[in-house]
């Protein structure tokens, strides 16, 4: 067929240069590009047959082959009953949330394809694990409150570690699951960045999310200042998605030696946000060092000065947690964060599965189906060994986590930095710098992207052995990291209570700090430009989603297209191979499309005849294709 289209096409006809008729009609040569992909991706498989992936630089891989994770045995053609995402087209955000105080059992939220692996293993879950139960959570889980799937750190760590895209990601698992709400992390201003970014992208990427079907937007704020989460949250307002704003928690309000983070606090952040247009208040314990007295109490005065449905969110970090999930439910939070029991504890959230238990037969008994948890966790666990390399060598909840307050999220980013700086050795000093510097900061909100500043400047500590004193003192001349500098100038925004003048004066070595909200301050993107920019990068044209891509991260983006360009969608391979390599014997098989399967062997491999070359031999649905390598 593919000749017949290039014999009869008018052009072909005119007899026009044959060059320029590939250039003006990429259509005819799809069939090409199909058959192209194969080599692409066999490319791929050698490259990390013979140089490894990058990715495991420096990690302890996996010997032998990993058997593959179990689903569970369900009817995959079982109806997908309705869930909270048919109630909220139903309602509307304003009356969803008012059907939320309604309900008399607990609302249960299942962080385990965001938070759990952003905290257990690097974030590096790959969308091939989360599509393969996807359609397991529509028909066995369908009265889950929402499964945050997206945003947080996910979004860059796809492109830029796991060569995916991750609006692809949102998009496939839309597709299996049409019933239950997601819910994504969206750092106000940070969009799902690092810094402050024009009020017009921010927007921008909003609008994309929520068209790419994101239902439930965490907002939040990494100073808890209100002035900057509203661009974001009158954003989501207007897709008509559901707005949780979100306090991050920090501190004690039972810890006299530390009065600013108390009850009233929270009270009058939670007011705010009421009055800024949130559907729903979210708590957000990131570090997890919320106890549970303080949560009982907490939520006892947030239900009686606010008339939000309250979401509380936190980490296990302490090993306690799930008594401190309990003690809100007890008081009356309407909806909470776990994670499927698998992917559960230390740095992640609460088990999801022991708390459903737990509160079974109770009032808020959030019903459950518990048989249908168990078997989807089994199936996690399964997923959670392919990814050993990436995990903390944690072995226990630590009640440290109440001295330097470290987002769980962060833990096991912050040792890899650590570790790559050659100083994991001294994970104990980090840990204590890290309370020093949020100390010398003014007691701060720690969390994405002011926890990475902190973990920064203690990284900076510990390896120029610097003390609390050494900082402050105005005569040590000290050359700070440069996101410390800017968290001075304000590029985050500012706390409430400002920054220590003493310090803020000795970090901008005189210079004065920005005025007001830094959106204030960025003049609007030309999106219609940066669209060219982009597509002038990469060679082709791209939709609106990789432009939001493009300018949250325009290197990471550039980079990942190129890698897709020379690889072809790389997120379809199994996980131990995309990782570890085929082995020499082992044969996959790949959907690279609906009804369109690779099975690929590896034969074997020759040693280096040629210099700096390794020659591969695989099967490609029963054909033999030779692939050479480059070492590198
Ligand atoms: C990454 O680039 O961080 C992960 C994706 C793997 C890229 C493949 S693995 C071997 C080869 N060498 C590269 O630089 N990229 C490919
Ligand atoms: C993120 O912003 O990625 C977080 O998880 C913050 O807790
Ligand atoms: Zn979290």
């Amino acid at each position: 067929p593919f000749l017949e289209n290039v014999i009869n096409h008018p052009l072909f006809k005119s007899g026009e240069c044959i060059t320029r008729f590939i250039d003006t009609t990429p259509e005819l040569f799809q069939f090409a590009k199909r058959r192209d992909r194969a080599t692409r991706l066999l490319r791929f498989l050698g490259d990390v047959v013979v140089n490894g992936n990058p990715e495991m630089k420096g990690r302890k891989g996996i010997d032998g082959i990993l058997p593959a994770p179990l689903l569970p045995t369900m009817n995959r053609s079982a109806p997908i009953l309705p869930g909270t995402r048919d109630k909220l087209k139903e309602l509307g955000a304003d009356k969803f949330a008012l059907w939320m105080k309604e309900q008399p059992q607990v609302l249960l939220t299942d962080t385990t394809m965001r938070d759990a692996h952003q905290s257990l293993f690097a974030t590096r879950m790959r969308t091939a694990d989360m599509l393969a139960i996807a359609p397991y959570y529509a028909r066995m889980m369908p009265n889950l409150f929402s499964m945050e799937c997206w945003g947080g750190a996910t979004f860059d760590v796809a492109m830029r570690f796991l060569k995916e895209d991750p609006w692809e990601r949102l998009a496939q698992l839309r597709e299996q699951v049409p019933n239950i709400l997601f819910q994504m992390l969206l750092r106000a201003s940070n969009a799902v960045g690092y810094t402050n970014y024009a009020d017009n992208v921010v927007k921008h990427f909003v609008q994309q999310a929520a068209a790419g079907g994101v239902d439930v937007f965490r907002v939040f704020d990494s100073l808890n200042w209100v002035e900057n989460m509203r661009v974001a949250i009158d954003a989501v307002r207007e897709t008509g998605a559901l707005c949780e704003g979100a306090i991050c928690y920090t501190g004690d309000p039972f810890d006299a030696s530390r009065p600013k983070y108390s009850l009233q606090y929270y009270v009058n952040m939670a007011k705010e946000l009421e009055k800024a247009g949130a559907n729903i208040l979210g708590i957000k314990d990131m570090a997890g060092v919320a106890k549970p007295h303080a949560a009982r109490a907490l939520i006892k005065a947030l239900k009686e000065e606010v008339g939000l449905p309250i979401h509380f969110h936190t980490h296990d970090t302490s090993g306690i947690s799930a008594a401190t999930v309990l003690a809100a439910v007890e008081a009356g939070c309407d909806a909470v964060d776990g994670a499927m029991d698998a992917m559960s504890g230390l740095t992640s959230q609460p088990n999801l599965g022991a708390i459903a238990a737990a509160l079974a037969g109770t009032e808020r008994d959030p019903q459950m189906d518990r048989q249908a948890m168990f078997a989807i966790s089994q199936y996690w666990e399964g997923v959670r060994r392919q990814y050993a390399p990436f995990e903390a060598d944690m072995r226990s909840g630590t009640s440290d986590v109440y001295r330097h307050e470290m987002p769980g999220g962060q833990y096991t980013n912050l040792r890899e930095q650590a570790r790559a700086m050659g100083i994991e050795h001294r994970w104990s000093e980090v840990a204590q710098a890290y309370a020093d510097v949020n100390q010398l900061f003014g007691d701060i909100v720690k969390v994405t992207p002011t926890s990475k500043v902190v973990g920064d400047m203690a990284l900076f500590m510990v390896a120029n052995d610097l003390t609390p004193d050494d900082v402050k003192n105005p005569d040590k001349e000290i050359a700070f990291p440069e996101s410390v500098i800017s968290l001075f100038k304000g590029e985050l925004g500012f706390p409430p209570d400002g920054f220590p003048k003493g310090l803020e004066k000795k970090v901008l070595q005189g210079g004065q700090p920005m005025q007001g909200r830094p959106g204030a301050n960025l003049p609007a993107v030309d999106l219609a430009q940066a669209k060219a920019d982009a597509e002038k990068a990469v060679g082709r044209s791209i939709s609106e989603q990789e432009l939001a891509s493009y300018l949250m991260y325009p290197k990471v983006f550039r980079d990942y297209a190129e890698h897709r360009r020379q690889y072809g969608d790389v997120s379809v391979l199994p996980t131990p191979v995309f990782f570890y390599g085929l082995k020499e014997g082992q044969e996959i098989s790949v959907d690279i499309d609906q009804g369109k399967t690779l099975v690929v062997r590896l034969q074997g491999q020759t040693e280096l005849e040629e210099e700096g070359q390794s020659k591969l031999f695989f099967e490609l649905n029963g054909q033999p294709r030779l692939v050479r390598v480059d070492r590198a």
